[in-house]
């Protein structure tokens, strides 16, 4: 499945953002909607709707209490009309996320189902279904249910009390902190194609000397190459100057003096340098393809104590994110994107997790353009309990760890694949679970390195032995030992040594952070205050500067920005730990965090090695007071 990207052949692509219809099924058994086969009509007819923006989550849309906190499926449609000439076109349909569940019809006829957020999923529309002469109608049932087999896991608990409860009362629980947004989160799309068309295309690159390797693999709708007229493989330079030429499906381009993709700390010329890998198809009727893919070409390698990017060390000065916003949730949102991006490299940052799913092809483009390296995480967050490890989790599991390599296998900026966050390592279920997940996701892919992200006791883990670098979060003097900052690097440190004399591998601090309202200020530092957040991330820092060099590749501040969480006494009003707040102004700790990060930019000596110092000196003394 590619990206729909304009081409000459490609030109006509409809997107459907815009206010849809929406109704809640708020029916005991959430089954009215089906009951009443709702999809055979327009919402609208079926009771009352209500506008909703596509793409956004329905959550925080209205003042309604009952819609923000709603379980259950939530019915959407839309009406386009179809133009007559493109009828013998392949016609596609494509929802880029839908969260949870998804059921999708076209003028009454299913087209698809889809199981899982955060990923794209596409199916045909065959002519006959579609009116050219009148509106269509697409419908969207959406369920937000997490259970014991979903990707998070969650359960829904039936609260059988009547003397507390109404009957039939129930409620979702979360196995994760952050609030479960809900709807058709990213852009709906309709694209033709012809009628034999490009399917996929997998690039791996390599160099050596001043020659760089494009090795490609393009599959067609066509299982018979001899079906084809023509093929036409084309790699353009980023000023559209062809570099290299081929005329097959599969084989290996040769790229002279190619500039290599790197992060934008990396290379001050051309970093993020990308190609255009063109492919043109003909068949024995003359009909034609064509797909554009910008790719990068850099390699990745993995020793015991570094992670290489084209063979030079990288260090890994990171934030951990999340998608999320006022009003939108986790809908897609391009001037939080522009500002996001705006805001990373203003802070010094030159990777994220995109903890805790995968983040929208919009984001991830961003990344590989604006040279932000990547670790991809798939929504493995939360499992924590026996009947998340079971054979239905795992084949669900599988199957998402193949969609997100599918989605984003061609990307430069992408690192590493991250299978799961803070599962529960320590128990023997969880071997059987991840050693064939982490497997099969490296067959998928060879040419990046795995892991999951761990939480637990250094001696009781079971499962990092399977991953090539080992990512780990701590939270010293915030959950554990709470207040007492003088006891970081201690802890810290031999933490560290111990996981590194363990397991012989380099290793990330993908978390570290205390929640922290902005504006809430105390000295001597106090927990929840912005001197305790800078106090706090000080002594992490020293920890991470005595190790970087040795085993230490990355650091990661939770979180970027502060979001929103299930409502908990433990969190006001969502998770405080950003170093900007939701709104995206930044805390005492994103000017450290910004000082830190280009004194790091300025003294790694991979960065001088290759390219010359940075032109950043000026940042690095804004806050000596702050960093000592
Ligand atoms: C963690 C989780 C992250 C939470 C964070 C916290 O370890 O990975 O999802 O938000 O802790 O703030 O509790």
């Amino acid at each position: 499945m590619l990206y729909p990207r304009q081409t000459w052949a490609r030109a006509f692509i409809h997107d459907l953002t815009g206010m849809w219809n929406f109704r809640a099924d708020d029916s005991v058994s959430r089954r009215q909607g089906f009951d009443e086969q709702w999809y055979l009509h327009s919402l609208s007819k079926t009771g009352k709707v209500i506008p909703m923006p596509v793409p956004s989550s329905y959550n925080d849309i209205t003042q309604d209490k009952g819609l923000r906190d709603f379980v259950g499926w939530a019915w959407y449609d839309t009406e386009f009309y179809f133009p007559r000439e493109l009828l013998n076109k392949r016609i596609v349909l494509r929802l880029d996320s839908v969260h949870y569940n998804a059921i999708v019809w076209v003028n009454g006829q299913e087209i698809m189902r889809h199981d899982g957020g955060h990923l794209p999923f596409e199916g045909e529309i065959l002519g006959h279904q579609l009116s050219v002469d009148d509106l269509n109608r697409i419908t969207v049932a959406v369920n937000n249910t997490l259970t014991p087999t979903t990707l998070p896991p969650g359960e829904i608990i039936y609260e059988n009390d009547t003397n507390r409860y109404p009957p039939g009362y129930f409620v979702q629980k979360l196995q994760m902190d952050f609030f479960n947004y809900a709807g058709i989160h990213r852009s709906v799309k309709i694209y033709t194609t012809p009628k034999v068309y490009v399917n996929d295309i997998t690039l791996v690159t390599d160099y050596k000397d001043d020659k760089g390797f494009v090795n490609f693999n393009i599959t067609t709708s066509t299982s018979s190459p001899s079906d084809l007229r023509s093929i036409d493989v084309v790699v353009r330079d980023a000023y559209d100057h062809v570099v290299g030429k081929a005329g097959n499906l599969k084989g290996t381009i040769d790229i002279p003096n190619p500039n290599l993709w790197w992060p934008w700390t990396m290379n001050t010329s051309s970093p993020a340098y990308l190609y255009k890998f063109e492919v043109t198809i003909v068949t024995k009727d003359g009909e034609k393809d064509n797909y554009l893919l910008p790719f990068g070409i850099r390699t990745i390698n993995v020793t015991n104590t570094q992670l290489l990017i084209n063979d030079r060390p990288f260090y890994c000065h990171g934030v951990a994110k999340h998608e999320d916003s006022d009003i939108r949730g986790k809908g897609l949102d391009f001037p939080l994107i522009a500002k996001d991006f705006n805001l990373l490299k203003w802070l010094g940052t030159n990777c994220i997790r995109t903890s805790h799913y995968p983040y929208a092809e919009e984001i991830m483009d961003q990344c590989d353009r604006q040279g932000i390296v990547v670790i991809d995480e798939c929504p493995g967050v939360g499992i924590t309990k026996k009947n998340n490890f079971g054979p239905v989790s795992l084949s669900h599991h599988l199957k998402v760890m193949e969609e997100l390599v599918q989605r984003d296998k061609n990307r430069p900026s992408v690192i590493m694949w991250s299978t799961a966050n803070e599962p529960d390592s320590a128990l023997p279920e969880a071997v059987a679970y991840f050693r064939p997940i982490l497997e099969h996701t490296k067959a998928l892919d060879p040419t990046r390195p795995v892991t999951f992200v761990a939480n637990q006791d250094v001696n009781k883990e079971l499962v990092s032995q399977y991953v090539d670098v080992i990512c780990i979060n701590r939270y010293n003097a915030w959950y554990t030992d709470c207040s007492h900052t003088e006891l970081i690097q201690r802890q810290l440190g031999n933490d560290l040594h111990k996981w590194h004399g363990k397991f012989n591998k380099p290793i990330i601090v993908a978390e570290y952070g205390a929640d922290t309202i902005a504006g809430l200020h105390q000295d001597p530092s106090f927990v929840f205050t912005e001197e305790y957040q800078i106090e706090f991330m000080n002594e992490y820092h020293q920890v991470f500067d005595s190790l970087r060099g040795d085993f230490l590749v990355g650091e990661m501040v939770w979180n970027f920005a502060d979001f929103m969480t299930k409502q908990e006494i433990i969190r006001v009003v969502g998770n405080k730990k950003g170093v900007f707040t939701r709104q995206r102004q930044p805390k005492m700790s994103a000017h450290l965090l910004r000082s830190r990060y280009y004194k790091i930019i300025n003294s790694t000596d991979v960065y001088k090695g290759h390219s010359g110092k940075l032109g950043f000196n000026h940042y690095s003394n804004i806050f000596p007071n702050i960093i000592g």
